[in-house]
């Protein structure tokens, strides 16, 4: 069954918002015109309590974007972003919601950060995804969202990993680090990623 994932497309990684991909509203009006070729469509939320520890306002002299090493592995710290209930963690205002059949939040601990819509970064913890995708008979995941070289590639590693057949949509994904992604797109391809675009769905 053919299966778009919407990941993170949440107002504060959108242009002027606290933690913005370059042209995320770009990827807007590309998700809803593709969306009624899928069978069933699940969104993603990050999701994070104020006291989150993966914003360097909660870290003693630490500044946004300094990596520090947290529970054995290193840890990006981000601006404050997608706090529960916030403007900032809406979907964004002009993406059609109303084929989404489920939305997963993540991030929700304040001790985890969880950039892959399926486990925490520690992979200690699953987010329920995976059961409810193999109940609902899912197996093709086509993925778009933000950010494509952080949650939806952690989410498309996890998916490989599960083993479903996995898509990355490269016209409704933006990236925050464009020079990192190209190294990430090597890796997604190696790992059996089909690479696709809009127009081939
Ligand atoms: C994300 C950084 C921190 C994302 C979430 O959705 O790509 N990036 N939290
Ligand atoms: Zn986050």
């Amino acid at each position: 069954m053919k299966t778009l994932l919407v990941i993170d497309a949440q107002n504060d990684f959108m242009p002027g918002g606290s933690l913005a991909v370059p042209n995320g509203n770009k990827i807007v009006p590309v998700i809803n015109s593709i969306q009624d070729t899928f069978d069933l469509i699940v969104a993603t939320q990050d999701w994070h309590p104020k006291a989150h520890s993966s914003f360097a306002i909660n870290h003693d002299g630490k500044s946004d974007f300094e990596k520090i090493e947290w529970r054995g592995k290193m840890q990006t710290l981000w601006p404050e972003h997608c706090i529960q209930g916030s403007k900032g963690a809406k979907l964004h205002p002009e993406l059609n919601t109303t084929k989404y059949e489920a939305i997963f939040r993540k991030g929700t601990d304040k001790n985890i950060d969880s950039y892959s819509a399926f486990y925490d970064n520690n992979h200690l913890k699953p987010t329920g995804l995976t059961g409810y995708l193999k109940e609902k008979g899912a197996s093709q995941l086509y993925f778009c969202g933000l950010a494509s070289d952080i949650c939806v590639y952690f989410s498309i590693c996890d998916a490989i990993k599960e083993g479903f057949e996995c898509f990355f949509i490269e016209d409704a994904s933006k990236a925050l680090d464009i020079e990192a992604f190209e190294n990430i797109k090597t890796k997604m391809i190696a790992m059996g990623v089909h690479m696709i675009t809009s127009a081939s769905l």
